[in-house]
């Protein structure tokens, strides 16, 4: 089942009570810091920038404030809507299936009604993707939610053991997937596992949440997280909830401007000094590189700024689409990978980079490998 095909499981079930597994409880400015961030993306309203995930998140979080949240919910809204009911072809295009779950767990979260003509446009559009999509298998921390959520509807008496033996199967999945750092699976996988196992509490997960949890807050001190999905599936647990805690949102709660922090800028003294950083390209792992430079950048500068740099020194070339995680390399040479394909970003000779081209930064004298790899 695909991730939004689980999310779609879990929008038709929100009504179950949450059971929590423990995690340290998190520094109220640090809070407020990624509370801000969302806020900050919250901000940008073009219709590539919208995102139902960033909302989905502050909602849980108590936040936005009242007169952002209606703002930004009608600017959701006429967005979806428009984008299904238009009848230019692709003009906007059409939200992935991810994005119209999202959306229509930001609607939920809003307290509106989806049940309206134009909700049954949508909740029948994502019905039509379910139906192609319901073969593909992906992460385990979506199926571990949306088995919690079918489990506590009650909805599927029958299925009920069955059920349950899943819902097991993926925890233990998951819980199998712990790293020495705490992590399950890497830094980024673990908001949602984290989400998963509050739902699927065992006595074997307590230990595990309570370090995963540890090792997320260090890594969020330490500002490992900047991509708005992320931040948004990790902002709920630091209130200890779940997507699956929407249905107890209180829909007539006064919700303020958030609260001043004492968080103080740091003010930039110095000019940071320059670093190189070499940048190859290779579409086939026999070939010679299509791109091979060396590129100086402010210290600090992102894996973009260099490709930026790279394109206004040298013959490279490249293009980006916007998505709800950023932006991801579409096309580098004006060569744009096939089905099933996509540009790997690795810092050479081989380790694949855990951050995209927005919000890694290399270091002094690294190679960043751009790969045409099979996905
Ligand atoms: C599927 C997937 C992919 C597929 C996407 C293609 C497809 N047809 O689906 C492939 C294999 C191509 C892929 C590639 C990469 N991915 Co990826 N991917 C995912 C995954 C499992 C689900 C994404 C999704 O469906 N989102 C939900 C929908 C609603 O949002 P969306 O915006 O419509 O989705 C699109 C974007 O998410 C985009 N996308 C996928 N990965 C990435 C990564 C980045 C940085 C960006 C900006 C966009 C992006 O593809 C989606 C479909 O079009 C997530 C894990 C997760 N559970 O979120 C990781 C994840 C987003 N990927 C990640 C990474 C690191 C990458 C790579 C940078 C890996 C690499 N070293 O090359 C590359 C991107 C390189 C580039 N060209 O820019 C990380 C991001 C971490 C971070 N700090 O931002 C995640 C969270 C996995 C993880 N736990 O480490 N990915």
């Amino acid at each position: 089942m695909k991730s939004a095909v689980k999310l779609l499981v879990l929008l038709s079930c929100l009504g179950v009570s949450a059971q929590l597994c423990e995690i340290p409880p998190a520094d109220s400015l640090l809070v407020g810091r990624v509370t801000r961030q969302l806020l900050a993306w919250m901000a940008r309203r073009s219709p590539e920038e919208l995102n139902p995930s960033i909302y989905v998140g502050l909602r849980l979080s108590n936040q936005p404030s009242q007169h952002q949240d209606d703002l930004y919910l009608n600017s959701l809204m006429i967005h979806y809507q428009q984008s299904f009911t238009s009848l230019a072809l692709d003009h906007p295009p059409k939200p992935s299936m991810g994005q119209l779950a999202l959306y229509l767990l930001a609607v939920r979260g809003g307290c509106k009604d989806i049940d309206t003509r134009k909700g049954n446009v949508l909740v029948t559009q994502l019905k039509h993707y379910l139906e192609e999509e319901k073969h593909r298998i992906d992460t385990a921390a979506m199926a571990s939610l949306a088995f919690s959520c079918l489990q506590a509807s009650g909805l599927n008496p029958g299925l009920a053991s069955w059920i349950s033996r899943a819902s097991e199967h993926v925890r233990d999945k998951i819980l199998g997937e712990e790293t020495s750092e705490g992590y399950f699976g890497n830094i980024y996988s673990s908001p949602l596992a984290l989400q998963a196992l509050m739902e699927a509490p065992s006595p074997v997960s307590e230990v595990a949440c309570f370090q995963a949890g540890a090792a997320l807050l260090k890594g969020l001190q330490e500002g490992a997280f900047q991509n708005p999905i992320l931040l948004s599936q990790l902002l709920p647990i630091l209130h200890q909830r779940t997507y699956l805690s929407l249905m107890q949102l209180d829909c007539n709660d006064k919700r303020g401007p958030l609260e001043a922090d004492l968080i103080t800028q740091i003010p930039l003294t110095q000019e940071p000094r320059n670093i190189r950083v070499q940048l190859k390209v290779r579409a086939e792992p026999q070939l010679m590189f299509l791109h091979d430079g060396q590129y100086s950048v402010p210290e600090g500068a992102t894996l973009e700024d260099v490709l930026s740099k790279a394109q206004e020194e040298s013959w490279f070339t490249y293009e980006t689409q916007t998505t709800l995680s950023g932006p991801f390399l579409t096309a580098v040479m004006g060569i744009r990978p096939g089905e099933r394909q996509y540009w790997q970003l690795l810092r050479a000779p081989d380790t694949p980079l855990m951050q995209g081209i927005a919000n890694y930064r290399p270091q002094d004298g690294e190679t960043i490998l751009l790969s045409l790899a099979n996905s």
